[in-house]
């Protein structure tokens, strides 16, 4: 039987957060067994603190195949999705943080929006009321600049490209797999102007979530590396270097 659901997290140094995320994700799925059968990809991604390991700890339900992925060293969180989306089986693919900063319940407002076969994508941009728990100023300030600048470089009109939590077909996201090059944090926005080229629609959905404190985000490293990345989006862009739409994609 076709998997209906493969969830990729991937992970860096999650070992406390994850096993209770992997468990939490078990019962929402065993109590929606629409979505099952189901697979969970975790890519460590070079972690040091025994992700691996810490994830299959996690007591889940039979009909949910958790797989672990591993990177010898850390390659980054586009790297990582990279990796866990080429690995998976399902009909629709979700892509969630390890700490579920956007509760695992909101999984069916993304599936409703993403019925025409397009991507449904968590944001905290567009109603913002949903914010249970804000981010520190400085990385609020972040994501505002960084939205800024992939607006004014017309990457996409998008108001939050970067929330954790994302749903996509699965065919789609196995041929974004095999093409996709942004290694670090901008990864996010280089898979949806992919889509987007391929004729997918974008479905920017208001979805609860908290931030959770002790972010893997370095601020001034990882600002710097998310602009040259934007940078060299734009400029595959405008050079038409962006991959062409794969024949299965759709
Ligand atoms: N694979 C991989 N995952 C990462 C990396 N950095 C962060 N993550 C994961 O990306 C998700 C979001 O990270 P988090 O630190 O919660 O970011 P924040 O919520 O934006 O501050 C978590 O699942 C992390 O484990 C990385 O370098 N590689
Ligand atoms: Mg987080």
């Amino acid at each position: 039987m076709q998997i209906r659901l493969s969830v990729v997290i991937p992970a860096l140094n999650e070992s406390g957060r994850l096993p209770p995320s992997l468990e939490r994700i078990g019962s929402f799925l065993a109590d929606n067994p629409v979505w099952l059968p189901a697979e969970i990809i975790v890519v460590d991604d070079g972690s040091m603190d025994g992700t691996g390991e810490a994830a299959r700890t996690a007591k889940l339900p039979n009909e949910i195949d958790l797989r672990i992925a591993n990177h010898r060293k850390n390659l980054g969180k586009g790297a990582a999705v990279r990796t866990g989306f080429g690995l998976s089986a399902g009909k629709w693919v979700l892509l969630t943080d390890a700490d579920l900063s956007t509760p695992i319940e909101e999984l069916p407002l993304l599936v409703s929006a993403a019925e025409d076969g397009g991507v449904a994508i968590g944001s905290r941009a567009v109603q913002r009321h949903l914010v249970e728990v804000r981010q520190p100023r400085h990385r609020d300030f972040m994501g505002r600049t960084f939205n800024l600048i992939v607006r004014t470089l017309g990457l996409t009109k998008i108001h939050d490209t970067q929330c954790g939590f994302k749903l996509f077909p699965g065919n789609l996201a196995r041929g974004l797999a095999s093409v996709q090059r942004l290694d670090g944090f901008a990864f996010d926005v280089e898979l949806l102007v992919i889509a987007r080229s391929w004729g997918y629609l974008i479905h920017e959905v208001g979805v609860r979530w908290r931030h959770i404190e002790a972010s893997r985000v370095l601020a001034v490293r990882h600002s710097s590396q998310m602009l040259r990345d934007l940078l060299r989006l734009w400029w595959w862009r405008i050079t038409g270097a962006l991959p062409q739409p794969m024949k299965d994609s759709r």
